[in-house]
């Protein structure tokens, strides 16, 4: 059998492999990470690594898991130690990544979890946890006070199961035992996601512990950030390839692209990382950078992710290698990008070019079905509030139309070939049985998805032109299929 790569593996890996260049063992934990999927392997990880790697020390990661012991499993055997690996068409690199100590899983020791937040070292707490684990409504940016593990929190604090119920009890502890606030940085994919936390944490804090509220408002900080990199999630025939050709084993390998990217808002309350010495981009506005990644690149991720899907593209590449497929997404970025803030060091025409060849990149075998999950989370802040923007301007949007029908269209949880697939969504009962109502009855079938007050602001179903406009999108995509349906809104555009 293949040796587990860990530390005293390490020295036994090829010379094409680099490794963690500091000593692991004397760092402090300043950061605990909550969510540690391939996503903040493959880009938060990596930057704390490279800045250790620069000499800076104390920004070792304590992890946590907030579900499954998956990742823990994955990663404790190895010491936190896993292989990153960067694909760029044929051309590959590898590097071990030293920057994670230990995972915890929440869920079986709460409490464990709660000490490490309130540990002296601890002086930030970086978050990937997906939209669906800020607990709070997409569409309003209410906390979800009907979601049983807030009401959860909600009583009983000391053994918290949610995001912002960890936080409050790690902000809690702090505060009884005199120390300061942690910042807590959020490296989610959603817009404003420092103020949508902090949002979050008040809104559980204030039914809990109005002084401890006040002082979270007064002492903490809650930087927004937006974080850039793909990173497809890792497949078993992953890891028995990097077993084949590099000899070792490694459950927690990451694959992901060369580009990465990480703007941050510079609003800290607590020990700042240099993140400036390893290329991450400190502004006073993260704003304009996630309004434009959310609409540019997760817009057209989500087109490609349905259209694609439901035209049985298995990857991002294969859809971008069909033509009308690839020819909508350019027509995307026309329409979204008439709604961006400036940027003015950002050259929109090369991002757009770099995009498409970032999404054309076949050695990242990116899934389709892996961008399409939890869609209702995602949809408000990559297509439909530039859609609604345009319309408020008089401009009607085909191009975005056509993506937000494809998502309705995704609901039936079967594509075009006929081929059929499980719907990944927390909204997928609600769908589920709209979609058993209506049938094939599409006015009645969007009619009632559009009246869906987690996904769409009320004016879909008020305003009938707005309606109309995707009706006809749907309709069109049901009726001609997925090429013909971009070709049409590519020519009414
Ligand atoms: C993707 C993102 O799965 C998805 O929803 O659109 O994870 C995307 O790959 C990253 O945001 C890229 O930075």
């Amino acid at each position: 059998m293949t040796d587990r790569l860990n530390e005293s593996t390490l020295d036994q890996l090829s010379a094409g492999t680099s490794l963690p260049g500091y000593d692991r063992h004397s760092q402090r934990a300043g950061i605990v990470h909550l969510g540690v999927g391939a996503f903040h392997r493959g880009h938060q990880a990596a930057y704390f690594d490279r800045l250790m790697a620069l000499g800076e020390e104390g920004w070792a990661i304590q992890g946590a898991s907030l579900r499954s012991a998956r990742v823990a499993e994955q990663l404790n055997p190895q010491g936190g130690l896993y292989t990153l690996i960067e694909r760029d068409g044929p051309e590959s690199r590898s590097h071990i990544v030293g920057s994670i100590q230990e995972i915890l899983v929440a869920p079986e020791n709460p409490k464990a979890l709660v000490d490490k937040l309130a540990h002296a070292d601890t002086q930030l707490v970086t978050m990937t946890v997906t939209e669906k684990g800020y607990c709070i409504d997409p569409a309003s940016g209410n906390l979800r006070d009907d979601d049983p593990d807030v009401i959860a929190d909600l009583e009983d604090l000391s053994t918290p199961r949610t995001t912002p119920g960890f936080l409050l009890a790690g902000f809690k502890a702090r505060k009884e035992a005199g120390l300061k606030p942690f910042t807590v940085l959020s490296c989610d994919n959603i817009p404003e996601n420092g103020v949508r936390t902090r949002n979050a944490v008040l809104a559980m804090a204030r039914r809990i512990d109005g002084a401890l509220a006040d002082w979270i408002e007064r002492e903490g900080a809650f930087p927004s950030s937006m974080v850039d990199r793909i990173v497809p999630a890792t497949t078993d025939e992953d890891i028995a390839e990097l077993a084949r050709s590099a000899g070792y084993r490694d459950e927690a390998m990451v694959k992901t692209e060369p580009f990465t990217q990480w703007v941050v808002e510079d609003n800290f309350c607590a020990d700042r990382p240099p993140l400036d010495k390893v290329g991450v981009q400190m502004t006073n506005d993260v704003v304009p950078w996630e309004t434009t990644k959310l609409r540019m690149l997760n817009g057209a991720h989500s087109a490609i992710a349905y259209l694609g899907g439901l035209a049985g593209a298995p990857f991002v590449h294969d859809a971008m290698a069909i033509e009308a497929i690839a020819r909508l997404v350019d027509r995307i970025w026309d329409e979204s990008g008439e709604t961006l803030p400036s940027i003015p060091e950002l050259d929109v025409t090369a991002y757009r070019a770099r995009l498409k060849a970032r999404f054309e990149n076949s050695a990242l075998q990116h899934r389709t079905h892996q961008i399409a999950m939890d869609g209702s989370q995602k949809l408000p802040q990559r297509l439909l509030t530039p859609f609604i923007e345009r319309y408020d301007r008089q401009k009607m949007s085909p191009a975005l139309s056509l993506a937000i029908a494809a998502w309705l269209r995704w609901q039936h949880g079967v594509n075009q070939n006929g081929e059929t697939f499980a719907v990944d969504d927390p909204l997928r009962q609600t769908t589920r049985s709209i979609v058993e109502k209506h049938g094939s009855d599409h006015q009645n079938y969007v009619g009632e998805m559009l009246g869906l007050s987690e996904v769409f602001s009320p004016r879909f179903l008020q305003e009938e032109l707005l309606r109309e406009r995707i009706l006809e999108s749907y309709v069109r995509l049901t009726d001609v299929g997925v090429e013909a349906a971009c070709l049409a809104a590519i020519t009414e555009g």
